[in-house]
């Protein structure tokens, strides 16, 4: 049915609609999770990527920066409302803001234009894309060679089709009188074509780059259509391929595998083959950039460009962002020991891992976190006992301390304005140390921060993570030095503990066996994930369970990604955070 309609475009406009992509197969498998969809994530969801370097993450979504908020290293840019800003980064916080100023061209405004427009027959909306270079005095043609739905969507959002490209059209018998084209390489993300980096070429075979905006009367896929979450709707089979045809990313953010010639992020997300390895994190999860020493890393002999390579500029952009350092050990790696049950720690291993003491036995665990805050479980600690507390950091066995112990006194204890002590709800709470002494700041030797996650996509389901602890042992026997022990996330935990337990708010991690978990006395302290680059976040808190070491309860924690505002709002967005900043 569909086919019968492209063929009249064909004979009516002379276009022809470009290949489909070649999938393997006759039908892909669906990759698309459909319980991650009914979130609608976007590329403004922070969750899931990473926000532009003139964006900052607020509450899970990408908002505009403040121009003065931007890196100041860079150079001058023009808009098209005739400004002249001092870098890139200000321009995009400024067009951020007010839409109606956009990107024009690179170094102070001259007064010279940049112009799109379409050359049709048929339909407004569709045609061939010219282009008016600042650069250049004259209009030319784009060449059909590069032209994907990438760029197309580019030029349509340019055009004013806030949806972008419903597809790209052939066009290689026009216009034949032509004797140059142009080369154009986007990002996707470029509002304006202007971004985008242009090379000039003698037209191959292919011919021009021609386009079909996308239009309210722009009619869906016949069957098997997915609909973006900005309302678009692109044929099914163009989900999870790594290309961003919806325009707002919505058909890449909840796939469970990749088409080919893309590569799928952990975080469940397809991006582009040609981003691997390419030097640019893309993944939250940094698995794009792992393992890259083997990887044939492209090329990167650039083309005589006509215009700036202003994706060049925003990586450098990303490179003058402030950088936080946290959940990286500073001796290299201890005696890394194989998976075994509740063993012995051995210094340095675990650095930020602390004991709250209160009068004369460690009563629970908690986590350094930085500057002088300490995170641990809401029912581990009381507001109006902040004052005999006592945290311990570099500790191993409490029956001999070690001469690298720090011990703090607590200035102050925050519980979650929503801890439920009968559900565990929000088992969560901040204590803030006293400062040792008038100037100085909490800096304990030998302690290192545990990374706060800011996204519940860092880690998946059976992931092997580590928890650590004084706790009892399985015999309720006592027990006096670090312990700790490998456990994988669990999924599904509710088939555990039905209505007690809460996902957005909990996980649950432990062995198949039970042979390694928490136990009374570990709460508090930490449950923690590495990540592709050894970074160690704090992914769960000790909280609670049904008993100790019965394979069929395991273990909950608080899930600490879900708590990265609460924290943030406490001890300060620039002591955790980093990325989006
Ligand atoms: C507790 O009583 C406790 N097995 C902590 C963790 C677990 C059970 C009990 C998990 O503090």
């Amino acid at each position: 049915m569909k086919l019968v309609h492209f063929t009249l475009v064909l004979v009516c406009v002379s276009f022809g609609v470009s290949r489909l992509p070649v999938t393997s197969g006759s039908v892909p498998r669906d990759l698309v999770d459909e319980k991650c969809l009914a979130e609608k994530h976007t590329h403004l969801s922070c969750n899931k990527v990473f926000c532009q370097p003139w964006q900052k993450c607020i509450g899970g979504t990408c908002i505009c920066k403040l121009p003065y908020q931007c890196p100041k290293n860079g150079t001058a840019m023009c808009s098209t409302n005739g400004r002249t800003f001092s870098t890139y980064c200000q321009l995009k916080s400024f067009e951020c803001l007010h839409p109606e100023a956009r990107f024009l061209s690179s170094g102070p405004c001259t007064g010279k234009e940049f112009r799109v427009s379409l050359q049709h027959k048929g339909r407004d909306s569709e045609g061939h894309v010219q282009v008016k270079l600042v650069e250049l005095e004259e209009s030319m043609y784009i060449c059909q060679d590069g032209w994907s739905l990438t760029q197309a969507n580019v030029a349509c959002r340019d055009l004013g089709y806030p949806l972008g490209a419903a597809q790209t059209l052939d066009t290689s018998s026009f216009p034949a009188n032509s004797t140059e084209c142009l080369h154009v390489s986007c990002r996707g993300i470029e509002t304006s074509l202007a971004e985008c980096t242009f090379t000039q070429r003698k037209p191959n075979a292919q011919g021009f780059a021609g386009v079909a905006c996308y239009t309210d009367d722009t009619s869906a896929p016949a069957k098997g259509s997915f609909q973006c979450v900005n309302g678009k709707h692109i044929s099914r089979r163009k989900a999870c391929d790594g290309v961003n045809d919806c325009g707002d990313q919505s058909d890449e953010l909840c796939c469970t595998g990749c088409q080919d010639n893309s590569f799928h992020c952990k975080s469940g997300i397809c991006i582009p083959r040609q981003y691997r390895c390419n030097g640019e994190l893309d993944c939250i999860t940094g698995d794009d950039e792992a393992d890259c020493d083997g990887e044939a890393r492209p090329c990167q002999e650039k083309p005589d460009f006509l215009t700036p390579d202003m994706d060049a500029e925003r990586q450098r952009i990303k490179s003058f962002l402030p950088t936080l350092s946290c959940g990286v050990k500073q001796s290299s790696p201890s005696r890394r020991k194989r998976v075994v049950g509740g063993s012995p720690a051995h210094k340095g291993d675990f650095p930020w891992q602390v004991a709250i003491r209160y009068g004369d036995s460690i009563t629970c665990g908690g986590t350094y976190i930085g500057g002088c805050w300490i995170l641990t479980a809401a029912h581990c600690v009381k507001v109006n006992k902040a004052h005999q507390y006592i945290v311990l950091a570099s500790l191993i066995d409490w029956l001999k301390p070690n001469s690298e112990l720090s011990v703090r006194y607590v200035n102050k204890v925050i519980i979650h304005e929503n801890y439920n002590g009968t559900t565990y709800q929000n088992d969560i709470a901040l204590i803030e140390l006293k400062k040792p002494s008038k100037h100085k700041d909490c800096q304990m030797p030998e302690t290192v921060p545990a990374c706060i996650p800011w996204s519940p996509y860092l880690f998946q389901p059976n992931h092997k993570c580590i928890i650590s602890g004084w706790g009892r042992e399985k015999d309720n026997e006592r027990v006096f030095s670090l312990k700790w022990g490998q456990v994988n996330l669990i999924h599904n935990c509710s088939n555990f503990y039905q209505r007690r337990y809460h996902e957005k708010e909990m996980v649950c991690a432990g062995t198949q066996d039970g042979s390694i978990d928490a136990c009374k006395g570990d709460s508090g302290g930490p449950l923690v994930c590495q990540d592709v680059n050894n970074v160690t976040y704090l992914w769960g808190i000790v909280s609670w369970g049904e008993n100790c070491g019965k394979p069929e309860f395991p273990g909950v924690y608080t899930k600490v990604a879900n708590y990265f505002d609460w924290i943030s709002q406490h001890v300060g967005r620039s002591l955790i955070s980093q990325h989006n900043v």
